[in-house]
Parts: C-alpha cells; sequence; structure tokens
C-alpha cells in the first residue's frame, strides 16, 4: 500500500488558462477545471502569481473534470513585467517558454520601438529567446519595412515581416514555432489574435474585427491562454499591453541588456557613466559614429529614465 494515498492519485497538468479563482489544466485524460489549494492562494500575497498559464501543475481530481492544484513546478521560464497600479508589483504573464514573440505592427497602431526594446529586455531577463514579428506588411511599402526590420537583425534578433491579412511571411514564421512554446506579446491591436487565427485557422480565437461582428464592444483578448499547435509545441496568447514596464532591472544593469552596447560600457571615461549623455561616453560616440542605432539608444535613455 502507497503510504500517501492521497499524492498517489495526483495528475501532473498544463495550465492553459487562468481566469480569477478557477485554472483550465490539460491533463492527459482531457482538460480539467481547477481551484487552487487555499495555501497557494495565501502565497499571492508575497509572491503575485502563484498559478499562471504555462505552468507545470500536481492536481488532485475531485470529480469528473475537475481538481484542485496542489503544487505548482519550478519555472524554468518566465515573462514578467510591473504591473502598473497604486504600488507595482510583479506579474508573471507566462511561464515554462522558450520564446518570446514581441508583435509590433508596421502601422496602425503606430510602431513604437521603445515597446520592442523593453519586450527584449524583459525576455533577456526570463531567459526567453525573443523574436521580433513586424505585423501588418500588407499597409507599408517594402523598403520602410526594411528599415525597421534591419534595426533588430543587425542586433543578431531574428526578424519575421509577417501579414495576417494576406499570410505574407507565415511560413517563415510558422517554422520558429513548430515544436516550441511560445508566448505572443505586443500593444493591443498590432494582430496577436489575428497571426494565431492564420497559422491554426481552427483556433477562432477572438480579434477586434470578430468583436465587432458580434457588437460587444471594442475589447478583445480578455485573457491569456495556451493553445496547442498543430505541427507541436504550444503558443500562448496574450491581451494588449498598453505600457510594458521592466520588472527587476536596475539603472545599471540596464545596459547589459542591450546587447549592441554592453561590451562598450566598460570603455567611458566616467566608471560610473549612465550612457545618456556624460562627456567620454563611449556608447554615446558609437552612436554619433553611426555604429549604435540613434532610436536604440534613444530607447535606452528613455528606459533608464524609468528605472
Ligand atoms: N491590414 C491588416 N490588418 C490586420 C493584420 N493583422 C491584424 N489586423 C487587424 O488588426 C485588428 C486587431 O487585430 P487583433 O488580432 O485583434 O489584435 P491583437 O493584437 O490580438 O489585440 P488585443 O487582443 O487587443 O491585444 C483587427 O481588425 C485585424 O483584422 C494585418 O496583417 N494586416
Ligand atoms: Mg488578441
Ligand atoms: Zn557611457
Amino acid at each position: 500500500m502507497n503510504e500517501n494515498p492521497t499524492a498517489a492519485t495526483r495528475v501532473t497538468a498544463r495550465v492553459i488558462r487562468a481566469a480569477g479563482l478557477q485554472q483550465l489544466v490539460r491533463t492527459d485524460a482531457g482538460l480539467w477545471l481547477c481551484e487552487v489549494r487555499g495555501r497557494l492562494k495565501a502565497a499571492r500575497r508575497v509572491a503575485q502569481s502563484p498559478v499562471v498559464v504555462g505552468d507545470w501543475v500536481e492536481v488532485e481530481p475531485i470529480g469528473a473534470g475537475a481538481g484542485v492544484i496542489e503544487r505548482v513546478l519550478p519555472r524554468r521560464s518566465q515573462f514578467a513585467r510591473a504591473a502598473t497600479g497604486f504600488r507595482p508589483y510583479q506579474q508573471i504573464v507566462a511561464a515554462n517558454v522558450d520564446q518570446l514573440i514581441v508583435v509590433a505592427a508596421l502601422v496602425q497602431p503606430v510602431l513604437r520601438p521603445g515597446f520592442i526594446d523593453r519586450a527584449l529586455v524583459m525576455a533577456e531577463r526570463g531567459g526567453l529567446q525573443p523574436l521580433v514579428c513586424l505585423n501588418k506588411a500588407d499597409l507599408v511599402a517594402t523598403a520602410d519595412t526594411d528599415v525597421v526590420a534591419a534595426v533588430y537583425q543587425s542586433l543578431g534578433y531574428p526578424v519575421c515581416v509577417v501579414s495576417a491579412q494576406t499570410g505574407q511571411g507565415m511560413e517563415a514564421l510558422q517554422a520558429r514555432l513548430t515544436g516550441r512554446d511560445s508566448v505572443l506579446v505586443g500593444q493591443s491591436g498590432v494582430g496577436k489574435s489575428s497571426l494565431l487565427n492564420r497559422l491554426e485557422p481552427g483556433l477562432q480565437v477572438r480579434t477586434q474585427e470578430l468583436m465587432r461582428l458580434h457588437q460587444r464592444g471594442r475589447h478583445t483578448t480578455a485573457g491569456v491562454q495556451l493553445y496547442a499547435l498543430a505541427g507541436g509545441g504550444n503558443i500562448i496568447d496574450t491581451p494588449g499591453i498598453k505600457e510594458l514596464r521592466l520588472w527587476d532591472v536596475s539603472a545599471e544593469e540596464l545596459v547589459g541588456y542591450f546587447v549592441e552596447m554592453a561590451d562598450l560600457a566598460g570603455q567611458c571615461r566616467f566608471r560610473d557613466c549612465t550612457h545618456v549623455g556624460e562627456p567620454g561616453c563611449a556608447i554615446i560616440a558609437a552612436v554619433d559614429a553611426g555604429m549604435i542605432s540613434q532610436v536604440r539608444h534613444e530607447g535606452y535613455a528613455r528606459i533608464h529614465q524609468s528605472l
């Protein structure tokens, strides 16, 4: 006889949706609706994200298709941000993913390079491989798109130029998704859910257009959700983030997350150089010499100021 019959009945599952007090998890026996064991909820006061999408958990069955989450297994990676509010706290958006796909629209909404910079910082911070995905290519001249793509390509980041509307570039994107776990992150309206529908038409994820069709107002993706890809791997859709605030990155550390600046930082005249305007700054010299993108340096300076 097992000495701990309770533990013996537990199953390992993956959290695919977390909405309020209930979690939808994927087990070998299908999808179950779960509650979180009280003591895990109590931990919420300390760590604000006790159970997040992508978590691997141990579930105690309590009936057909239902269970209680007893334990969250250690996370191997995570995408986190500072949630805005009275007092900022860490919000873990998704866990145990390989890749962070920063989705930006080339237009509509207007491209904000600062968002991409921040997402790249949090990818490096959270142990995720970044991929820059520039959507709505159908609305922009190729030459203009190339200029934007070149900024991130020259830094060594993979870039996919796509259109969820026409299907342009979707094969290359698909190739980067298959067999891995990815999370889509971006401002509202950039086309994250539309890309998902283009990749896996069977999913029918809600988009702004679909919402308009059903007359339910402007709001689109309401919660984080994990979807299985037919070709293997998973993808997590997230609601649009208006402002991506960094979590747990200090002003001094920041330069280390800007790959083109990190190595130069030691060559400035002042040891405590902040690289935003001091004389003898090696990074500003590189910007002036055209070696570092001005847009990226402006992005650095703006984030630095906010920390
Ligand atoms: N022209 C064009 N429109 C697109 C493209 N991709 C998405 N759209 C449109 O952009 C709007 C927003 O798309 P969504 O997929 O809902 O955007 P989202 O990023 O999921 O937005 P949130 O869920 O609010 O974060 C919809 O009206 C789409 O039809 C594209 O490649 N080209
Ligand atoms: Mg969406
Ligand atoms: Zn400097």
